[in-house]
């Protein structure tokens, strides 16, 4: 976590953006960003949810090359009144809830090089853009976001940010969802990584869990690999209802006296998809 009133970093603006210098990307950068793409872009139809795949093509986002923030911003603000600003990295939690509270989403401007393919510790463009933004092309989605972000700024004057994060990563980052009969990808941190696009439906592993907002709000993740446990949603719509509208501050109360779980538990009551082996969690503690 960032701490608060951190001064922007050289050369951004007072809430940290930076232009995105579209033009200065050389032709290595914009291949980087095609081979990931073009990757992605294979295997989604089919796990990926609908919305997913239909907002990379309503923001012309099959294009080669990496967006440009402007044009894609444009397109998205007819659709849904989003725009995409870019940022060095990591901006602190208050402002990051205060851009989305605005429908902004900010975005690295980087791209990783070729000894990082698979693994970053920072968001980059390719997380950032192809990740998050298809999804701000649908109406109930980019409510969601935008409610997250004003329901952040009412967490932190509760003290409750490490709650309410733990929404976002088990929703917007590693979220699953059931279509047409089936479990999908929805998650941005998902999507955007191949490994984890497999991982996440096919493999024996992880458990998959019904989504519960209590549940999700005690429950530790895992920012080092694949997830544990996924949890799923019905759809966007009951997402929104279930989390975003009511007031939080009761729950968050309520959780100050209520046990932390680690990533891999189990409840009785929890609505398991399919309890998963941890095989794969138990085979990387074994090499250390
Ligand atoms: N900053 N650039 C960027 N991207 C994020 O996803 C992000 C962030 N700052 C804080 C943050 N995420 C989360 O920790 C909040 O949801 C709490
Ligand atoms: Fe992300």
């Amino acid at each position: 976590m960032v701490a608060a009133n951190v001064h922007p970093p050289q050369g951004a603006a007072a809430d940290w953006t930076v232009p995105q210098r579209w033009s200065d990307y050389t032709p290595a950068e914009h291949a980087m960003w095609d081979r990931l793409f073009n990757r992605q872009a294979q295997m989604l139809p089919g796990r990926a949810v609908t919305e997913f795949i239909d907002g990379l093509d309503v923001l012309k986002m099959t294009r080669p090359g990496i967006p440009d923030f402007e044009e894609l911003s444009d397109r998205l603000m007819t659709r849904t009144g989003w725009q995409v600003v870019a940022v060095p990295g990591l901006v602190p939690d208050e402002l990051f809830f205060e851009h989305l509270a605005n429908r902004r989403f900010v975005a690295g401007r980087f791209i990783r090089n070729a000894d990082h393919v698979d693994y970053l510790e920072e968001p980059d463009v390719f997380h950032d853009i192809f990740g998050h933004v298809p999804l701000l092309a649908n109406p109930v989605f980019a409510d969601y976001m935008q409610a997250y972000g004003q329901g952040g700024l009412r967490a932190a004057s509760l003290g409750a940010i490490d709650n309410l994060a733990r929404l976002y990563w088990y929703t917007v980052e590693f979220g699953l969802i059931r279509q047409e009969g089936k479990l999908r990808l929805y998650g941005a941190g998902i999507v955007s990584s191949y490994g984890e696009s497999i991982f996440a439906l096919d493999d024996p592993s992880p458990n998959r869990i019904g989504f519960d907002l209590q549940r999700i709000m005690r429950t530790r993740y895992r920012i080092d690999d694949y997830q544990q446990s996924y949890f799923v949603i019905d759809s966007f719509e009951e997402l929104v209802k279930q989390t975003l509208e009511a007031d939080l501050a009761p729950l968050y109360r309520q959780l100050k006296q209520a046990v932390e779980l680690d990533p891999v538990t189990v409840l009785p009551d929890d609505r398991v998809f399919y309890r998963g082996t941890q095989a794969y969690a138990q085979a990387k503690l074994a090499q250390g």
